[in-house]
């Protein structure tokens, strides 16, 4: 199917990229508590840290070390021609409440991957199961209309209640040992974009405490026969997105968590895929993460089939990347991962340049 000269066109994670959003860090507050956060967050810690500090505003000099970050990723993204835009700020300290739940403030525009889900020429505004994240599409609004101007198609999923209802009471997240068990209810579609990961006509969703069964039944008949929506399975105690999880690079190639993938979907062995297993973080236990794990170094950013954005410090994973055949752009991203995702969490490509294909 040709493309040509679509504003909005993204159809896997590695043809050219032309256009992306990348995230802000004015404005970020610290995730209020909310049903979800036992359940994302990894270490127990963390939770009296949300409970106490919730709804403030990051410390200024967290938020300055992450800004220092972003801006240097934002230049690496101009000086290898690719035209970079930015969500609005709006007002995340401000409380709100629908028929169904209140909420104390809202986080920011840290990471459009979550909220926008690019589909070929298709925005999809993502049914978020986190309450205080229910207006965080408003900072995406102009651009949203920007592009529809010039043609693309925009859609939200059904907007969620967030009710009781659509989270298990009482839920405790599982151990090590246990099946995985997740927090969301089938009570109505729920999913982050993040959850999502392209690779053509074939798309990959994991569940996670962000993403339930109705939500991947919606997106499969959303997108109707031109695509076949996959469910990964994947084991984490904490499951929140698919990108530091299972990851398409490049044709052939698939980067996988050795810790959360235990079987590869046949598809991709049926086809020859390399399945690449992604080598431990190097990031030191010291350096403080408030919401994500260390398999941030897996959450990257592909410029085509080769070049690929990586958080410096990774060397176990730059490497690799060397030694399967891509070459590395290295990125301070460390202080913006203390405090939100890594470099494809704080992005989203609007327009790559290449066609829908299959691939296997
Ligand atoms: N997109 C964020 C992934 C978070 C994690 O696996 O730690």
């Amino acid at each position: 199917m040709k493309n040509k000269n679509q504003i909005v066109n993204t159809h896997n994670e590695w043809d050219p990229l032309e256009e992306i959003v990348v995230g802000v860090v004015e404005g970020a507050t610290i995730p209020p508590w909310e049903p979800v956060t036992p359940a994302v967050v990894h270490h127990e810690h963390l939770l009296d840290f949300y409970r106490q500090n919730g709804g403030q505003p990051w410390p200024q000099e967290m938020l300055d070390a992450a800004k220092k970050d972003i801006d240097e990723f934002v230049h690496i993204l101009e000086a290898e021609g690719v035209t970079v835009r930015r969500p609005s700020i709006y007002d995340t300290d401000k409380s709100f409440s629908t028929p169904d739940f209140e909420i104390h403030s809202s986080v920011g525009a840290l990471m459009p991957r979550d909220v926008l889900l690019i589909i070929g020429d298709q925005i999809i505004e993502a049914p978020m199961g986190w309450r205080s994240r229910f207006h965080e599409n408003h900072a995406y609004k102009k651009l949203c209309k920007e592009y529809f101007d010039k043609g693309a198609r925009w859609v939200s999923a059904p907007r969620p209640q967030l009710s009781e209802e659509s989270y298990k009471q009482n839920f405790v997240p599982p151990e090590e040992d246990e099946p995985m068990r997740t927090i969301l209810t089938e009570y109505e579609p729920l999913f982050d974009a993040a959850d999502v990961i392209k690779c053509g006509k074939d798309v990959f969703v994991a569940q996670s405490s962000c993403c339930n069964r109705t939500g991947i039944y919606w997106l499969q008949r959303h997108l109707g026969d031109t695509y076949t929506v996959h469910e990964v399975e994947v084991f984490d105690t904490h499951p929140m997105h698919i990108d530091a999880t299972f990851y398409p690079l490049a044709p052939g190639k698939l980067l996988i968590n050795p810790e959360r993938i235990k079987n590869v979907p046949d598809i991709f062995k049926k086809s020859g895929w390399d399945i690449l297993v992604c080598p431990e973080p190097n990031m030191p236990d010291s350096h403080p993460m408030y919401t994500c794990s260390k398999w941030l170094n897996m959450n990257v950013v592909m410029l085509d089939e080769e070049r690929v954005i990586v958080s410096k410090g990774e060397d176990n994973l730059i490497k690799a990347f060397k030694d399967w055949g891509f070459k590395p752009i290295e990125c301070n991203f460390y202080n913006f991962e203390s405090i939100a995702g890594g470099l494809h969490c704080a992005t989203v490509d609007i327009r790559r340049r290449g066609e829908l294909k299959s691939y296997f």
